[in-house]
């Protein structure tokens, strides 16, 4: 597997380890590469079947993990780190998260249950991210308004998750670089 160019020199700056998550199509490997500075390690190969057939115009899928790097402000360089979305892949979960400083986690508004995809991954990554280190970015609400940020924030909250819970385009990188800012302003509150 060949290792990415490093986009940034760490210098005096704090590395930050921020895990992307989500169903498969959320957004994850579409995030990283629009907000990387270099080279972005990716492991997607050809979708050949089962449910993801169900996708339409998605033909790639992570079976590993996407990397790519991006400074933040002069202070953070943040090392992104992406998930497989299938199932199948959940032993990658617990590689990619441990050590993680914080977490997002990306749904896709048009996929059927999106505030139950995002409880699942939330409980699938609290042993390694704590909750108060977490952020939501729900893309196509453009296109499928509900359920709304409203409705993430009530039913997240009746299972006891209260994290921010932002509308993205995972395409844009001032969407994607929301996210990390809103995860980075928790890294220099605990810093303070
Ligand atoms: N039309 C439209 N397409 C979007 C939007 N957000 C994301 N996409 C597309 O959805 C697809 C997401 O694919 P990936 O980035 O591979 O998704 P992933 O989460 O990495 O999926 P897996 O690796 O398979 O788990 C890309 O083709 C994006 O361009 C949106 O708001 N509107
Ligand atoms: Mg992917």
């Amino acid at each position: 597997m060949p290792s990415p160019a490093p986009a940034v020199s760490a210098g005096t700056s704090r590395d930050l380890k921020i895990v992307f998550t989500g169903p498969m199509g959320a957004g994850k490997t579409t995030a990283i590469r629009a907000i990387s500075d270099g080279e972005v390690l990716s492991t997607d190969v050809p979708i050949t079947g089962g449910a993801e057939l169900s996708m339409p115009g998605k033909t790639m899928t992570t079976v590993g993990l996407d990397y790519g790097e991006c400074r933040l402000g002069d202070q953070w360089v943040l090392k992104l780190f992406g998930t497989p979305g299938q199932e199948r892949f959940r032993f990658m979960w617990d590689i990619l998260g441990a050590g993680a400083f914080g977490l997002i986690v990306l749904a896709d508004n048009s996929q059927p249950d999106p505030v139950g995809e995002v409880a699942r991954y939330l409980k699938a990554f609290a042993p390694h991210v704590p909750a108060r280190r977490t952020v939501v970015g729900v893309g196509r609400l453009d296109t499928h308004p509900s359920p709304g940020i409203v409705d993430y924030c009530e039913q997240l909250g009746a299972l006891g998750y209260n994290p921010p819970v932002l509308e993205v385009d995972v395409r844009r990188d001032a969407d994607v670089r929301l996210l990390l800012s809103v995860l980075v302003s928790m890294a220099e509150i605990e810093h303070e």
